[in-house]
């Protein structure tokens, strides 16, 4: 994988065959809830394409997976290694494929319409190249007919189905062909629908549909881009790192968010925690309607979520460690280790915190976009229906103390344990939350069947929060992970084995890891990234210095809280290995799992890192607040964002700061308060301050 200057493609020259499922996946396509890998379109009998919908699944309970739809077939051209290119257009979503042929350069360029939900288009360039008629491949048993002369493909599973159908147009040397994709959840879909709307693309003509999505993708990234100053290479891992994060979000409806997104199926296209603590930030600051449709995703689940809490002997709601369709618990139960043993899967009944990060998400939404309507309606109903979870989950002891017994917090290597700071902490801040919003709007006028909050309910929810322990210690600044973590084996992973992600479960066994001081992932440290106004002042550097050596990152998703949270810190240049350690996860397959998709959270977490961590901003109390941590290496950076319904121009330099937005926004550097508009708001550095300048 190579990467020209200017930060906007990708190339993979050739054809790898140990590699290709992982450079298929780099190069992978999204839109409108529609993702098809970036598989050469060559004849090769190796080669696996597919194409998948957010949200539409196949199989029940925890074998539920998302369904396989069809894809156009390949070219009559065969096999090509060293001839073959591919070129990932960053910037207009475009991958093009060239094929040097004796008989000249065959070139293919397809898109996933960003504008035009369930619309994929390929050119094929010359014509000769391009089989005919057009045909569609499953890999499922298909059903496959014809219909005012256009053919239509259809893969149904036990629940959803994808129909496409292709129109073929043929002039010259160029050949056109449009594939309209039509999915249903429940059923399968009318091939009518498809056809219909492929004849209409057809009607519109791929020099205008690639037009109109190359110019969705440039307005996508006006409010998107990162620009680091200083660092070539990361410039292009962060804008295809931001390039996938757009591609796999629909922002219509609802949006169900994999953990890898539309780029592939591991993990069965289960939606976890990734998609509310990880991608959904980026998407509230960069784009709100993708991440509404991500909440609404949540909220139509609602329903199943109080009934786990019921079924559990809980109030609220109970929202499940791996969803799909029905909203119902879907992680699996038990899976196989290196040895072939059966291990029980743990994660489903204990991971309870994804029930505070629904609400976190919520409020993440709110806060970036000022969506008033959200926060007294549907916002407001998760607020109350995941404290009711936690008030009704704490045990209170008989010195009145509060606790969380048997959990596992983001340290998966932990199970069954009690008083996970990390859990602790995060359904602390769900209850007082959930307090103030209704203090702030009310407790009646409800909507989605909420009961309405009896008048004693806030002031319980606050003294539940203030009742349970944390394990802090003021002695040391430090958080203990959970009660009894300090007793464990003391074993500092990063003396032991190299700074990059380590299963560390498998490496040292899963005995030694159970029993030891070994972290899978940003565990305390999670907590003083996602709430750092929930923990003690000044907590940040103990805990992080304590506990980022025996972090394994044994997840993906660890390494870019550690680079938010040292810039944080103020030591921006201790970020920089984990930075770039999150930024090369996919590009690199550092984890060796990138063949079944990319690590959509871990992109996320990049995002963060740059923009929560180094740029410092957040949504803070109606205001946009940055507090910049520069790299001694960069000379700066640029970030686009959209806050409160206007879009804004952040320009960070080592001396100086300069806002801009559409309408006007309060910003606020350190104590400094402005409001950036059209006429931009400058801010400079003053000894150790930031003051407004002229
Ligand atoms: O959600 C994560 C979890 O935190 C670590 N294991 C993988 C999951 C899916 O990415």
């Amino acid at each position: 994988v190579t990467a020209p200057s200017g930060g906007w493609s990708v190339v993979v020259d050739g054809y790898d065959e140990e590699l290709q499922r992982v450079h298929d996946a780099l190069l992978s396509l999204g839109g409108g809830g529609v993702g098809t890998s970036g598989g050469t379109l060559l004849a090769r009998g190796s080669a696996h394409r597919w194409l998948v919908v957010a949200g539409i699944y196949d199989g029940t309970g925890p074998e539920t997976h998302l369904l396989v739809g069809p894809v156009l077939t390949g070219l009559a051209v065969a096999e090509a290694d060293e001839r073959l290119r591919r070129i990932l257009d960053l910037r207009h979503g475009v991958l093009t494929e060239q094929v040097r042929d004796p008989d000249g350069t065959v070139e293919l360029t397809r898109f996933v319409s960003l504008v035009r939900p369930g619309t994929v288009a390929v050119r094929t360039v010359p014509a000769a190249a391009r089989p005919s008629p057009p045909r569609l491949v499953a890999d499922l048993p298909a059903e496959e007919g014809e219909r005012q002369g256009v053919r239509w493909t259809r893969v149904a599973g036990t629940h959803g189905g994808i129909v496409a159908a292709v129109v073929e147009r043929r002039r010259d040397e160029v050949v056109d062909d449009v594939v309209a994709v039509h999915s249903d959840p429940a059923g399968a879909p009318d091939p009518d629908e498809a056809v219909a709307r492929a004849v209409a693309l057809d009607g519109i003509g791929v020099d205008a549909l690639l037009a109109e999505h190359r110019d969705a993708w440039e307005r996508r990234w006006e409010t998107a881009d990162v620009r680091v100053e200083g660092d070539e290479a990361l410039q292009r891992d962060v804008r295809f790192a931001l390039f996938h994060l757009i591609g796999s979000v629909p922002d219509h409806d609802e949006a169900a968010v994999g953990a890898r997104g539309t780029t592939g199926t591991a993990y069965r296209g289960h939606v976890f925690w990734d998609a509310d603590t990880f991608v959904l930030p980026f998407l509230a600051a960069t784009h709100p309607p993708a991440a509404r449709a991500m909440l609404e995703y949540r909220l139509r689940r609602l329903g199943p979520a109080r009934e786990a809490a019921a079924a559990a002997g809980r109030d609220g709601a109970r929202f499940p460690w791996e969803s799909a369709r029905t909203g119902r618990d879907v992680t699996p139960r038990t899976a196989r280790d290196r040895t072939g043993e059966l291990v029980p899967i743990r994660t489903g009944d204990e991971e309870e915190h994804i029930v505070a990060q629904v609400a976190w998400a919520a409020c993440q939404y709110a806060d970036w976009t000022g969506d008033h309507g959200f926060e007294r309606g549907p916002g407001r109903v998760l607020l109350v229906e995941t404290a009711r979870y936690w008030a009704s989950r704490v045990r209170i002891d008989h010195d009145g103390t509060g606790h969380i017994d048997g959990v596992i917090g983001p340290d998966e290597y932990h199970e069954s344990v009690d008083d996970n700071a990390f859990t602790n902490v995060m359904a602390r801040w769900n209850l007082r939350r959930a307090a103030e919003a209704v203090e702030r709007f009310g407790g009646d006028d409800l909507p989605l069947d909420t009961r309405t909050v009896e008048p004693g309910e806030p002031g319980r929810w606050r003294a539940v929060a203030d009742s349970l322990v944390d394990g802090y210690d003021p002695a040391t600044g430090r958080y203990e992970q959970f009660a009894g973590f300090s007793d464990l084996e003391p074993l500092c992973i990063s003396e032991v084995a190299p700074r990059r992600p380590i299963a560390a479960d498998l490496w040292l066994g899963f005995d030694r890891v159970r029993n030891a001081q070994v972290v899978k992932q940003a565990d305390v440290v999670m907590l003083h990234h996602l709430v750092p106004e929930a923990v003690e002042p000044g907590s940040l550097r103990p805990n992080l210095e304590h506990y980022e050596p025996l972090t394994a990152h044994g997840s993906s998703l660890s390494p870019a809280i550690h680079a938010a949270c040292f810039a944080r810190l103020g030591e921006p240049d201790r970020a920089l290995d984990a930075l770039h350690m999150a930024s090369r996860i996919d590009l690199d397959d550092l984890t060796g799992t990138t063949a079944g998709g990319l690590h959509l959270a871990t992109m996320g977490g990049l995002w963060q890192a740059l923009v929560f961590g180094l740029a410092g901003m957040r949504a803070r109390d109606g205001r946009l607040t940055i507090d910049p941590h520069l790299p001694t290496a960069w000379d700066g950076m640029e970030v686009r964002v959209c806050f409160h319904g206007s879009t804004a121009r952040v320009v960070v330099a080592r001396e100086r700061i300069e806002v801009s937005a559409a309408s006007p926004i309060p910003v606020r550097v350190g104590d400094a308060d402005a409001v950036a508009g059209p006429t931009p708001c400058r801010f400079i550095r003053s000894d150790d301050h930031w003051e407004p300048a002229p």
